[in-house]
């Protein structure tokens, strides 16, 4: 029997856009579901009662639940082609250990980046170049951190890169005169045809946030 994938999502989620991007690679045909985060469906609170948040990987009527955890398991269960971690135990942990260190810093001080205003906002923006500077030395001079080919590490990053205009716009800096080497890596990966799929527009994420921000009584 084929398998049944389903991938339970919501289009400007980061993580949703991992998960996207690993089916990608490994050329895996499934049934995307967008969440209405407003509303949760039951399905979604069923596969995921714990943190009922999206992405939510459904392979055979299995949930798997959180995005990292999600592309490791799509690379185990479809290890045939495109390998997104390294073979190698210590590299592998390697690769986990910067998974981890985009989650704790990236979206959060991205999000104090767009949703404060003055001293703050130049804090958090401080801290926003700092994070992606710690990422531009560990890639160095390779093409992805993967090394030659897109792996585990550019897939937790370049989801990122569609929020880039909404955090430059609002916080008002340029990202690539602080970071021009990883604004070059996210150019490279966007060549990607699963990638750039798998990415909304950045003026589309820019009009999300917008929207949000609205919500909030923030502009
Ligand atoms: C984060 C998922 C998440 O925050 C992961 O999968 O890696 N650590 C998790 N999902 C958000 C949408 S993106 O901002 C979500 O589902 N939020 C719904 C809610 O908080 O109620």
């Amino acid at each position: 029997m084929a398998d049944e994938v389903i991938l339970m999502d919501f289009r400007p989620s980061p993580f949703g856009m991992r998960a996207r991007i690993a089916l990608g690679e490994k050329g895996i045909k499934y049934v995307y579901k967008e969440e209405n985060l407003a509303d949760k469906s039951n399905l979604l609170l069923k596969m995921n009662p714990i943190h009922k948040k999206v992405p939510v990987l459904i392979h055979n009527g299995r949930p798997i639940c959180e995005s990292l955890n999600i592309v490791q398991y799509i690379d185990e269960v479809w290890n045939n082609r495109s390998p997104l971690l390294p073979s190698d135990p210590y590299h592998r942990a390697e690769a986990r250990f910067w998974g981890d260190y985009i989650d704790k810093k990236i979206f959060d001080s991205g999000r104090r980046v767009w949703m404060s205003k003055g001293e703050e906002q130049e804090r958090a923006k401080k801290q926003f170049i700092e994070v992606l500077l710690v990422l531009e030395g560990e890639l160095g001079n390779k093409a992805f951190f993967g090394g030659d080919n897109l792996g585990f590490v550019d897939v937790s990053l370049i989801p990122f890169y569609s929020w880039f205009y909404a955090y430059e716009t609002f916080g008002n800096f340029s990202i690539e005169d602080e970071c021009p080497k990883l604004v070059a890596w996210a150019r490279r990966c966007m060549q990607r045809e699963t990638v750039s799929r798998s990415l909304p527009a950045q003026h589309q994420i820019y009009d999300f946030v917008l929207h949000v921000k609205k919500r909030f009584g923030l502009e």
